[in-house]
Order: C-alpha cells, then structure tokens, then sequence
C-alpha cells in the first residue's frame, strides 16, 4: 500500500490502483459514492445507467478530481445490453477487476394491492439484473482467474417490513446468488461477496425522512433512528471503506459473505418505548 496522490478530498491509498471496475447505477446514491471513492483509490470506474444526464454529473466530477471514468447509459434489465456493455471495457480497457452490481428499485406497496408486473418489475432490476450482468462478466474473470463481484444487499436480505414484499424477495434471493456465485467459481479465484446497507440517506429513503406537513418528523425516520444503536441514519460514503475492502486483495479469502453496514440494526432488539 502506498500513498499516490492528494486530491482536494482527502489523501488516498491507491487500494484499487490500476484496476477497472464496473459499477451499475452509479449516478446516484450508494453507486455514486463508491464510484467516486473507487476513482480515488486509483481505479477506472465504468458506471452504468438508464439516465445520461445524472450519470454525466457524476462522471464530471470524477473527472474534475484527475479520476479516470467511462459513463454508458445502458438497461442492465435486458440481456443484450450488459453483453455489449462488457464488450466495450474488454475493447477498450481489455479487462475488468470488479463488479459493483448495485442498480436496484423499489416499491413501496402493500402486497395484496401490488400488481404482479410491478412485484415482476423489481425482481427483474433487483435481482435479474445481477445475474446478467455478473453472468456476462464471469467468462473475463474465469480467464484471468481473478475476479471480484460485490452484491448491494439490504437489511431485507434479512428482515421483512410492509410494503416492500417484492424488494425483500430480490434481495434475499441477492444475498443466496452472492453465495452461489462464491460456491461456484472461486476455484477461479473469484470473489463474490455482499454489502447490505443499512438506512442511508439516499434519494431512495427520501420519501421515508420527509418532514410531516405540520413540520413534525416523519414516523418511520423516529423508528429507524430508535432501530439503529448508531441512532441515525447512515451516509452513502460509509459504505466505500467496506466497499474498497471487498473489491481489493485485502479480501482475497473473504467470498460468499453479506457485510452488514447497518450501524448495527441487526444485532439490536430495538429501544424500548419510553
Ligand atoms: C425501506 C427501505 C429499505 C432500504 C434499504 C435497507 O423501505 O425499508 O427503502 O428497504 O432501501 O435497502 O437496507
């Protein structure tokens, strides 16, 4: 590990120095951080979505702080569009490292009144989508015989709420492909592994942090910080560290695991009411 260069951030390590990564939904969120802080750790970021404009925002900014970056809008949905996504970093760039598989939807409906074409809709973006696009990265990395694919999971690869029936399937079913994908090719010393985030302050969460009409907060803001013994809701940025550890060789014997980056949710009965 070495120290490379200063950017008006902050001092970086150069953890992923010379490696590329493809990062799915990187305009915005959890994808925009990671992608921003994997530039600064020395990697070239491909970042991928539907959007041009915000994926455009994102890549300036990059740019501006001297990291290296390949926008492309794509629809990772459909499997055409990953295949010739891969096809144009092997042409341009002849390898990718890593894979941040972390494009996702929701929607927040009680299960008896959702369509099945929406419940269909998020399986296909949450959880289809991964398996395509790490589908269509694998052979790259079988030949290298090296590779590293991080999952974004959720606290709903564990738990169950209402009114996200069909993102806790996908993401339960994400958290089983992580460990699949790990049982199944690290003998080609491929490394898939999970991040699950907790709740982070992202414009998917925005509708659950908005203020009450009469300026009072919003329930399920009170609830989460009473959740979370950190008592507040998470950064995007929290999740790069245990991001770049997952995508670097400090966790080459790390595979089929679901970091948990949940400020401890998971290991908390929850406060008592007063
Ligand atoms: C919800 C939230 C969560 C988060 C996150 C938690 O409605 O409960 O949106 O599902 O998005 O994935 O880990």
């Amino acid at each position: 590990m070495r120290f490379l260069h200063c950017t008006e951030w902050r001092i970086i390590m150069g953890r992923l120095d010379g490696k590329v990564a493809v990062i799915t939904g990187g305009n915005s969120g959890v994808g925009a951080a990671t992608a921003k802080l994997f530039a600064k750790e020395g990697a070239t970021v491909v970042i991928t979505a539907r959007r041009e404009a915000a994926l455009k925002e994102v890549a300036d900014e990059i740019t501006a702080a001297g990291g290296e970056v390949y926008a492309v809008s794509t629809d990772i949905s459909k499997p055409e569009d990953p295949e010739a996504l891969m096809q144009k970093v092997m042409d341009k760039y002849g390898k990718i490292d890593i894979l941040v598989n972390n494009a996702g939807i929701i929607r927040r409906v009680p299960m008896h009144e959702m369509d099945a074409a929406d419940f269909r809709r998020v399986i296909d973006i949450d959880l289809n989508a991964p398996f395509i696009v790490a589908k269509a990265v694998l052979p790259a990395m079988m030949e290298k015989r090296a590779g590293k694919i991080i999952n974004i999971c959720s606290m709903m690869s564990e738990l169950g709420r209402e009114t996200v029936s069909a993102y806790a399937a996908a993401k339960g079913g994400l958290k089983m492909l992580t460990r699949n994908i790990c049982s199944e090719y690290g003998e080609y010393n491929i490394q898939c592994n999970g991040i699950g985030p907790g709740y982070i302050a992202t414009p998917q969460t925005a509708p659950l942090r908005e203020p009450q009409a009469d300026g009072s907060r919003h329930p399920f803001d009170s609830f989460i910080c009473a959740k979370t013994p950190a008592g507040r809701w998470l950064d995007p940025e929290e999740l790069t560290g245990p991001a770049v550890f997952l995508a670097s060789e400090a966790s080459n014997a790390v595979n089929g695991h679901v970091l948990y980056v949940d400020g401890g949710i998971l290991a908390y009965i929850g406060k008592q009411p007063k």
